[in-house]
């Protein structure tokens, strides 16, 4: 074994004091003892195996359900680095008082040590780490998020260089939880939790946080992204990338069917990935793109036949279910989305429940984790060691008013600025105060493991590399009425959308340069056979609200003044620039 690799495990096994090592080789028979012991112990539930075959049922703690962001940490030597919207901690602070609390923690346990790639092993563009962990259900989730098992352990033992993953439930203890990320040794430290993003750490710590300091430091772009292929009727595929803020439908895009209209045509849409894209620059100076991870681990309450077929498909088995109902009429799962609510259940608090009582079954934040091999739209570059090129970036959110339903930026630097205004209203679901906007910048905010303001000055240097950039677009499909109705129907009919995005990407297709950038003129988008939706109703989804507009100038403004000057000048050239066109038009 690799010397670094033995030094770390034995660092941390002399911490954490584990009874046993076990490590992950990837073969059936180790999963299927895990399995077995898992269901003994009560941490999983065998679903019925003629309807869910190899389907499991998970209840995480009732203080465990979610990512905590005000227990999460970038430890790097200056605040500054950190930046004002990450919380910080001195490296040696952090180890000191989490060394305290990892002390033992493993003692009467297992210590389970997982190799994993994130990429495909061997490609030049994937990076490997180990994860040690205390929990079972850790380890069966890896399998299907990362690629985990002896390949990768090869290729790390190659070379040393991994990134050093300890997670430890330990007590599931709400206080002493945190989620520590030490960007210059490549570690991450997660304790007391065992939600799948404090504790898959492929995901969002290593994949997030981790890479973009990697992708900062090596020239390319670690972005919270899904990935889609269009196939037009001539067989060609364009690749796009698009990056939502959690609960704006970044899984359902990314498995979008699309409408009777489009398909009969030949369209055909192909998914890459739903949460995670490594970007690199081309040798042809275009942006390519790969799924770091090889599985979906997403939202189930709202997954259904209307807005993702393709996911339940998916789901049919070998899939965890985290948090959602249990059907005890046939040992089945359900959730609030799905049809046929069952008449003898137990909630994910494991109390019994039924539709009547008129609360939630599944916890909003109930997930599934299944292999991204199993969907039945996978795109067949999923596995290609060098990704796909991409045509077009989208951002895009929810704003009741403001943001049109589409709009195209002038150029990269102006798309930049375009992702770093980027923001959601929250809804009723996860705040009492509705209808606030939380600036959310490329959909990283919760996951840039460095200061935003660099962030957007990486973004802006990676641009000037490229002689073939993808365009910028962004989208809002939550515009709404004044009775507080969506206007636009979504979902499926996304597609309508995405088909000016990829002419416009081509160069073809109208738009009427606005102050925040081209809009599609109201007859570009194609509105044959939507019932509801006339050109009038577009005109009104496109239209922006001047007045609107400048609010929202001032509010980017004061998120801007948060970074102490720090925002790169030409996106503060965008916004006033943005500002006096607002004026000239009134
Ligand atoms: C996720 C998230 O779990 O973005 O993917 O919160
Ligand atoms: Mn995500």
């Amino acid at each position: 074994m690799n010397t670094k690799v033995r030094q770390w495990v034995d660092e941390i096994v002399t911490m954490c004091e584990p009874d046993e090592i076990v490590w992950i080789t990837g073969s059936k028979e180790q999963y299927d003892k895990l399995y077995e012991e898992a269901c003994k112990s009560g941490e999983l539930i065998k679903l019925n195996q003629e309807k869910h075959p190899n389907c499991y049922l998970h209840r995480s703690r009732q203080n465990d359900v979610a990512r905590t962001e005000d227990k999460t940490f970038i430890c790097c030597d200056n605040k500054e680095d950190a930046g004002p919207t990450n919380n910080w901690c001195a490296p040696d602070e952090m180890y000191s008082k989490l060394k305290k609390i990892y002390k033992g923690s493993m003692k009467g346990k297992k210590m389970y040590l997982i190799p994993f790639a994130m990429g495909v092993v061997g490609s030049k563009f994937t990076k490997y780490g180990i994860e040690a962990s205390d929990s079972i259900y850790v380890v069966l989730n890896m399998e299907k998020m990362a690629r985990v098992g002896q390949a990768a352990l090869d290729k790390i033992n190659e070379t040393g260089d991994f990134v050093k993953c300890l997670h430890a439930s330990k007590d599931v203890d709400f206080d002493e939880r945190y989620i520590a990320h030490f960007p210059h040794d490549n570690t991450i430290w997660s304790i007391n939790s065992a939600y799948g993003g404090n504790a898959l750490l492929s995901k969002k710590c290593f994949a997030l946080r981790i890479a973009s300091c990697n992708a900062r430091d090596e020239d390319w772009l670690a972005e919270h992204m899904l990935i889609l292929g269009i196939e037009n009727p001539q067989g060609e595929v364009s690749y796009i990338a698009a990056a939502f803020p959690s609960a704006c439908g970044k899984t359902n895009l990314a498995m979008i069917v699309p409408p009777e209209l489009y398909a009969k045509k030949g369209y055909k849409v192909w998914c890459v990935g739903d949460d995670i894209a490594w970007i690199r620059i081309g040798d042809d100076g275009r942006l390519w793109a790969m799924n770091a991870e090889s599985g979906f681990f997403g939202v189930a309450p709202g997954t259904s036949r209307n807005s993702n077929p393709n996911m339940l498909k998916t789901l049919e088995s070998n899939a965890i279910f985290t948090n959602v109902v249990h059907n005890l009429n046939d040992n089945t799962i359900w959730w609030e989305g799905l049809p046929n609510p069952p008449t003898d259940a137990l909630d994910w608090k494991n109390e019994k429940w039924s539709v009547e009582d008129g609360t939630k079954g599944a916890h909003p934040n109930s997930r599934f984790t299944v292999k991204a091999e199993q969907c039945p739209c996978i795109s067949k570059e999923f596995d290609n060691p060098n990704g796909v090129p991409l045509s077009a970036i989208i951002f895009g959110g929810r704003r009741a008013k403001t943001f049109p339903l589409v709009l195209q930026s002038k150029d990269w630097e102006h798309g930049v600025f375009i992702g770093s205004i980027m923001g959601s209203e929250t809804t009723a679901a996860a705040t009492s105060a509705v209808g606030v906007v939380r600036r959310d910048p490329m959909a990283m905010l919760p996951f840039c493991g460095y200061n935003m303001a660099d962030y957007f000055n990486h973004w802006l240097n990676v641009g000037k590399k490229l002689t073939n950039p993808p365009k910028i677009f962004n989208v809002n499909w939550f515009r709404t009425d004044d009775d507080g109705n969506f206007v636009w129907p979504g979902f499926s009919d996304n597609m309508r959308v995405l088909d000016w995005i990829i002419r416009r990407s081509n160069d073809v297709g109208e738009a009427e340069l606005t102050p925040i950038g081209f809009v599609p003129t109201a007859s570009e988008i194609n509105i044959n056979e939507l019932n509801g939706i006339t050109t009038d109703i577009i005109k009104n989804l496109l239209s922006l609200d001047n007045s609107l507009w400048k609010e929202e100038v001032k509010n980017i403004q004061s998120f801007y003044n948060t970074f102490e000057g720090k925002i790169p000048e030409s996106l503060k050239k965008a916004l006033l620039e943005l500002e006096k066109e607002l004026n000239t038009k009134n």
